[in-house]
């Protein structure tokens, strides 16, 4: 069964929707595995956004991530990855279709309310930075089976 990493960024829990957002990946029918509010320091913040060394906006991107707690998340499901990117939106919420969480929640590209990972091996790398193993939890839901 696949997993991803999502995140609460820090605008999103200043402006309470967390419970909206866990709530939108519940009701869909995906299952949450491990989940904490932490403070992402200035060096794990570098390492996630690693990609984006080079890109103009990473000082502030890091500066955003860092400003105060996220929610991280590992949640589980079929295809659980491109579909949560599908639930997420475009990156810049003026471009996210309405009923996406940017979307309906977002205004500028910087904060942009949630991160998701874009790949099976962006995934497995996130997971692996923000959580420990004994931290994810293995178990089913009777539902499942009608899901
Ligand atoms: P995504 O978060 O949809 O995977 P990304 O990986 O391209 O998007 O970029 C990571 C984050 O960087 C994005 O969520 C918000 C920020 N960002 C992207 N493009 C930006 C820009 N042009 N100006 C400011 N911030 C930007
Ligand atoms: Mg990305």
């Amino acid at each position: 069964m696949e997993r991803t990493y999502l995140m609460v960024k820090p605008d999103g829990v200043q402006r309470n929707l967390i419970g909206e957002i866990v709530s939108r990946f519940e009701k869909k029918g995906f299952t949450l595995v491990g989940a904490k509010l932490m403070i992402v320091s200035k060096e794990l913040a570098e390492t996630h956004y690693g990609e984006h060394k080079e890109r103009p906006f990473f000082g502030e991107l890091v500066n955003f991530i860092t400003s105060g707690p996220v929610f991280a998340m590992v949640w589980e499901g079929e295809n659980v990855i491109s579909t949560a990117r599908t639930m997420m939106g475009s990156t810049n919420p003026a471009e996210a279709a309405p009923g996406t969480i940017r979307g309906d929640y977002g205004v500028q590209v910087s904060m942009n309310v949630i991160h998701g990972s874009d790949s099976p091996a962006s995934a497995e790398r996130e997971i692996s930075l923000f959580f420990h193993e004994q931290e994810l939890n293995n178990y089913k839901k009777e539902v499942s089976k009608w899901v």
